[in-house]
């Protein structure tokens, strides 16, 4: 009978148990870091692929384009928040350097928020609806083309050109400052008629938030409307800020109408400070925003 061992002297030898013990060891550590290694590996992978947003991909046979349209396929990774309202979420649609780049631009040009008053507010009677701090800048101000890269890709997602959209409001939250939940369409009953409305907003996450900042639609699915919702309460769906990320909603339904599901605010701000990004979207070109 054949044993397996060492050779000695012209005899087999059976091996002895620290022998056994080394080897055992050396598989069992091969095995290990080397599971290891690929699995961080597919983890990179999956952590990097959201940053490849916008890049074209291989390996379709792509159509003929009309003149506006591209010869490559762009992949932008989005998830399906919510039906009603109608909400998307992007994540890494911007990157870190361009979302600094967006703070920097800003931090010194700040202003404590202001607000669209309704017939019969007034500043005072509004006082703590919206305490953030923000500027307006548009893309044509940019002389990094940060903005109008994310524009390009805003009106990309939305299919609404860029020249429907307002300048970027770009607002700091510090602890304990929030937004009361509103809409951002404005209904003609409230503010009187309108030459433009609202169609959707562009929420860019610039910073990530310790605690607190998410930003919350409280009537999701019709949750909170039997007419006692408290505007400050944050409750509802919630999406947490995170650094480059995007959250697109509509405000008004495709027959034209305010979705009223639409409402939403910022939570309060609990530890950190949020940064964020907004696009309003229109139903009609923005004069001083063609470049
Ligand atoms: O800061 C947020 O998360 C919401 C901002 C907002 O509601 C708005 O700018 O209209």
């Amino acid at each position: 009978m054949k044993s397996r061992g060492r050779l000695v002297g012209g005899r087999w030898r059976i091996p002895g148990f620290p022998f056994v013990f080394l080897l055992c060891l050396f598989f069992f550590l091969v095995g290990f870091f080397g599971s290891s290694l690929f699995s961080h590996k597919d983890e990179g992978i999956l952590r990097q692929s959201p940053r490849m947003l916008g890049e074209s991909v291989e390996g379709f046979n792509l159509l003929p384009h009309g003149e506006t349209g591209e010869d490559s396929l762009s992949l932008i990774p989005y998830q399906v928040l919510s039906w009603y309202p109608r909400a998307l979420y992007f994540p890494n649609f911007a990157t870190a350097e361009q979302c600094e780049s967006i703070i920097e631009m800003a931090k010194a040009q700040l202003q404590p928020s202001t607000l669209a008053l309704r017939k019969g507010e007034t500043l005072d009677s509004t006082k703590g609806i919206r305490t953030s701090s923000g500027m307006f800048i548009s893309a044509s101000e940019d002389k990094t083309r940060t903005l109008y890269l994310i524009e390009e890709k805003i009106a990309k997602v939305t299919m609404i050109p860029r020249s429907h959209g307002e300048a970027f409001n770009v607002l700091r939250y510090e602890v304990d400052q929030s937004y009361h939940s509103h809409y951002d369409a404005f209904s003609p009953s409230e503010y009187g008629p309108q030459k433009s409305q609202r169609v959707a907003s562009f929420l860019l996450y610039l910073s990530n938030v310790e605690e607190g900042g998410e930003t919350m639609f409280p009537f999701e699915y019709g949750q909170n409307m039997d007419g006692k919702y408290d505007f400050r309460k944050c409750v509802g769906l919630k999406v947490k800020p995170r650094k480059g990320d995007g959250l697109l909603f509509y405000s008004l339904l495709p027959n034209g109408t305010i979705d009223l599901t639409s409402l939403h605010g910022s939570c309060p701000v609990i530890r950190g400070v949020k940064w964020v990004a907004t696009k309003w979207i229109r139903d009609q070109e923005q004069e001083d925003e063609e470049d």
